[in-house]
C-alpha cells in the first residue's frame, strides 16, 4: 500500500499533465488536526520560539521567518541591490557589491549557516554564499545586516559553502564547476587534468568576525557539490561531496553518471594548517574583491586582494581522502557525534553513511585501492558503517534530531524519510507538496540539534496556494518531529528559492538586537549630528548636501542655486534616537532608490538634475502622523545661471 502511495505520488508529479494531486491533497488535508493549528498559533503580540533564516535562492538575499508561526519578519540585502532598504544603491552601501568583475547587483544565494562555539551555535553571525560570482558574505546578527563579503577566486559555482566548523575557525566554500586555475584561454575539450577544483578556508577572527581567505586547496577537477565539518571526534576534518568524478565538460546528465561511485573528499584541514605553518603553500596571484562594512562610519569599503595560498592535495598524500560513494552524491552530512558522515547519491536507490572511526583505521593501515591525481582512494566497504535501503527516490539531503534519527529529503518521491542511526531502520516517512530539495532542523548542522521542528524546502508549489500566474512562490513545510511520527503543521510561502535555511532559538538573540546606532559615535564623514551642522557646499559641479531628519522635517527643506549638470549628494543623518523610527527619502527624478535611514545612521544618495524647475523630495517611510508634511523643495536653474547655494529650513 505504502509503494502504491508513493508510485502515484511519484506519477503525480512526474506527469505529463500535472491538474492536481486531488488525491494526495484530500489525504492531507484530513491529517491536519485544529492540533496542528494550536501548534503554530503564536497570538498577536506573543513572539516566535525559533528565528529561522532562509536562503533567497535566487533573489540573493536572506529572509528572516519566525518559526513556528511562519511570518516573516526581514528580508536582509546581502548580494543584490535592495530598493526597500537602499542596499546597494546608497553609496556607503554600493562597494559591498563590488568584485573582481566589477560591481555585481545580484547573486544567488544558497546556504546559510550560523556561527558556533564548541559545536552549538552561538547566535554572533550567519554566513551564506553567493553562487554564481563566488562570494561569502557575513551577516551580524547583532543588527541583522551585512558586515562583509569576500570573493572566492580560483572558483565557480561556489555550492559547497559556506559551512563552519565548531568553533568557526573557518567558514569554507567548495567550488562546484571545476575551472582552469590559474584561468586563462584554452579549449574547453582539454578539460581533464587542466580544470581543477578548490576548496578554501576562510579564517573567522572571534572578536570581530573579520573575514580572511586563509588558504585554498587544490583539488581534481570534479565538481564539489556539498559539505559539511566533522564535528566531536572528526573535528579537524571537512567532507565534500564529489560528482562528475567522470571530468565531463559537456551533456553531464549523461556523461558525468557514468561511474557506479563518485566519492566523497575527506580534507584533513587541521594537517593543512600544520603544512601552511610549515612554509608549504605556495603563494599565487589571485585578484579578489574584500568588502567591509563599518558601523562606526555607516560605509562600506572595497578592497581588492592580490594573492592567495596554496595547497596542492596532488602533492600531500595525508591531507585528503577519497572515499567511494554511490552515484553522484548531492548532500553530505556529518551527524552530531561526528561518527557518522551520509552520502546521498541522487541516482543511487540506497543512502551510504560512511563511518569516521572505521576511515581513520583504514588511513592507518594503509589499505588504499588506488588514487585519483594522487589522493588516496579508500575501499568502499573499509569505511561503511551502514545502508540504508531503498527508502525513496532522489535522495538529497539529512539532518538529524539528535535523538539518534536522521531525517533525509527525496526529491523525485517528494518525502521525508525518518530512520535511526545505526540499524539504518526506516520509521516514518511523510509526504512534502511537492519536490522537496533541502530540510532544515534546528541546529541541524552542529553537535546540538534541537528536535522539536523540522521544515521542509520545496521546489514545486503547483495547487498549493492561489494561482497568481504561472509561476508561484517556493514553499516551506514546518512538520512537528518531536514524537515518532512526523506531524505536518504548516505550509507557507518563501521568497525567491528558499534554498537552504539555519534556525536558533530566538532566546539566543532577540535581547542583544541593536535598537538604534547612537549618534555621538556617528563617525559619518558627511554628517550632521543637529539641525546646526546642516549646509551644503559646492566644489565645481559636485554639490553635497549636509542635511538632517527627525519627525517631521528635513533640514533644510528648501535649498536653491543647484544647477543642471550639477553632480548633488544628498548625505541624510537620522537624528532620531529611539527604536523603529527610521526615516527615507528619495528626489523627483534621481536614478536611484529611496535610502531607507535607520536611527543614527548616515546615508548618500546622487541626484543628477537634468531639467530646470523645482523639484520635491519626501519622506518614504511613514513615521508620523505628520509624515505627509515631511517634504522639501530644491530649485534647480539653469546650467550657466549664477544664483548662489542657499538653504533653509521655515525661511531661517
Ligand atoms: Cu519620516
Amino acid at each position: 500500500m505504502k509503494k502504491y502511495i508513493t508510485l502515484s505520488l511519484v506519477s503525480c508529479l512526474v506527469g505529463l499533465t500535472f491538474i492536481s494531486c486531488n488525491k494526495s491533497k484530500q489525504n492531507n488535508k484530513g491529517a491536519l488536526s485544529s492540533n496542528a493549528a494550536e501548534k503554530v498559533y503564536v497570538a498577536p503580540g506573543e513572539y516566535d520560539e525559533y528565528y529561522g533564516f532562509f536562503s533567497g535562492g535566487f533573489s540573493g538575499q536572506l529572509s528572516v521567518y519566525g518559526l513556528p508561526s511562519g511570518r516573516l519578519f526581514k528580508v536582509i540585502p546581502v548580494f543584490s541591490q535592495d530598493p526597500e532598504k537602499g542596499y546597494g544603491y546608497s553609496e556607503e552601501t554600493k562597494p559591498m557589491l563590488m568584485t573582481s568583475h566589477g560591481f555585481i547587483p545580484w547573486d544567488d544565494s544558497h546556504h546559510p549557516d550560523i556561527s558556533q562555539t564548541n559545536g552549538e551555535l552561538d547566535g554572533r553571525w550567519i554566513f551564506i554564499n553567493g553562487n554564481n560570482t563566488p562570494r561569502i558574505a557575513r551577516i551580524d546578527l547583532e543588527d541583522f545586516s551585512t558586515a562583509e563579503i569576500i570573493e572566492i577566486p580560483n572558483s565557480a559555482g561556489n555550492h559547497s559553502s559556506s559551512f563552519v566548523t565548531e568553533n568557526t575557525e573557518y567558514v569554507v566554500a567548495g567550488t562546484r564547476f571545476s575551472v582552469p586555475i590559474p584561468q586563462r584561454d584554452i579549449p574547453i575539450k582539454e578539460y581533464k587534468g587542466n580544470f581543477k577544483g578548490s576548496l578554501s578556508f576562510i579564517k573567522v577572527d572571534q572578536q570581530s568576525g573579520e573575514m580572511d581567505l586563509a588558504f585554498q586547496i587544490q583539488m581534481p577537477g570534479f565538481n564539489y557539490d556539498l559539505s559539511h565539518p566533522g564535528r566531536g571526534k572528526s573535528h579537524g576534518w571537512f567532507f565534500f561531496t564529489t560528482y562528475n568524478t567522470e571530468e565531463a565538460h559537456s551533456l553531464l546528465e549523461v556523461n558525468a553518471s557514468q561511474n557506479d561511485k563518485d566519492f566523497i573528499a575527506a580534507v584533513n584541514w587541521k594537517k593543512a594548517e600544520e603544512y601552511i605553518k610549515a612554509g608549504k603553500g605556495k603563494k599565487m596571484p589571485a585578484k579578489y574583491a574584500h568588502n567591509k562594512f563599518d558601523n562606526a562610519t555607516h560605509m562600506a569599503t572595497h578592497t581588492m586582494k592580490e594573492e592567495v595560498l596554496i595547497l596542492d592535495a596532488s602533492e600531500f598524500p595525508d591531507l585528503v581522502y577519497l572515499l567511494p560513494t554511490p552515484k553522484s552524491p548531492h548532500g553530505c552530512d556529518v551527524d552530531p557525534s561526528g561518527e557518522y558522515i551520509i552520502g546521498n547519491g541522487k541516482l543511487s536507490a540506497n543512502l551510504t553513511v560512511h563511518s569516521f572511526t572505521k576511515m581513520l583505521d583504514a588511513i592507518e593501515k594503509k589499505k588504499f585501492d588506488g588514487e585519483a591525481y594522487g589522493l588516496p582512494i579508500l575501499k568502499f566497504e573499509d569505511v561503511l558503517a551502514g545502508v540504508v535501503e531503498q527508502p525513496g527516490l532522489g535522495p538529497l539531503h539529512t539532518e538529524f534530531d539528535g535523538k539518534g534519527n536522521a531525517y533525509t529529503t527525496f526529491f523525485i518521491s517528494s518525502e521525508v524519510v525518518k530512520w535511526k542511526l545505526g540499524t539504518w531502520e526506516i520509521i516514518d516517512r511523510k509526504p512534502t507538496f511537492y519536490s522537496v530539495g533541502h530540510l532544515m532542523i534546528p541546529g541541524g548542522n552542529s553537535r546540538k540539534p534541537d528536535g522539536k521542528y523540522l521544515v521542509a524546502m520545496n521546489k514545486i508549489t503547483k495547487d498549493r496556494y492561489l494561482p497568481v500566474g504561472p509561476d508561484l512562490n517556493h514553499s516551506a513545510q514546518l512538520y512537528d518531529i518531536s514524537g515518532d511520527k512526523m506531524e505536518l503543521l504548516l505550509d507557507f510561502p518563501t521568497i525567491g528559492e528558499p534554498h537552504y535555511a539555519a534556525a536558533i532559538k530566538a532566546d539566543k538573540i532577540k535581547d542583544k538586537a541593536r535598537q538604534i546606532y547612537k549618534l555621538d559615535e556617528n563617525k559619518h564623514p558627511y554628517a550632521a549630528k543637529s539641525p546646526a551642522e546642516t549646509k551644503v557646499t559646492r566644489n565645481g559641479k559636485e554639490v553635497h548636501i549636509y542635511m538632517t531628519m527627525i519627525r517631521s522635517h528635513f533640514t533644510p527643506d528648501n535649498i536653491e542655486g543647484i544647477k543642471v549638470g550639477d553632480k548633488v549628494y544628498f548625505h541624510v543623518t537620522n537624528l532620531e534616537q529611539d527604536f523603529d523610527v527610521p526615516h527615507g527619502i528619495s528626489m523627483l527624478g534621481a536614478n536611484t532608490a529611496e535610502l531607507l535611514v535607520t536611527p543614527g545612521k548616515t546615508e548618500t544618495f546622487v541626484w543628477e538634475p537634468k531639467q530646470v524647475g523645482v523639484w520635491p523630495f519626501y519622506c518614504t517611510d511613514f513615521c508620523s502622523a505628520l509624515h505627509q508634511e515631511m517634504q522639501g523643495y530644491v530649485r534647480v536653474s539653469p546650467a550657466d545661471s549664477t544664483l548662489p547655494l542657499s538653504w533653509s529650513l521655515d525661511d531661517e
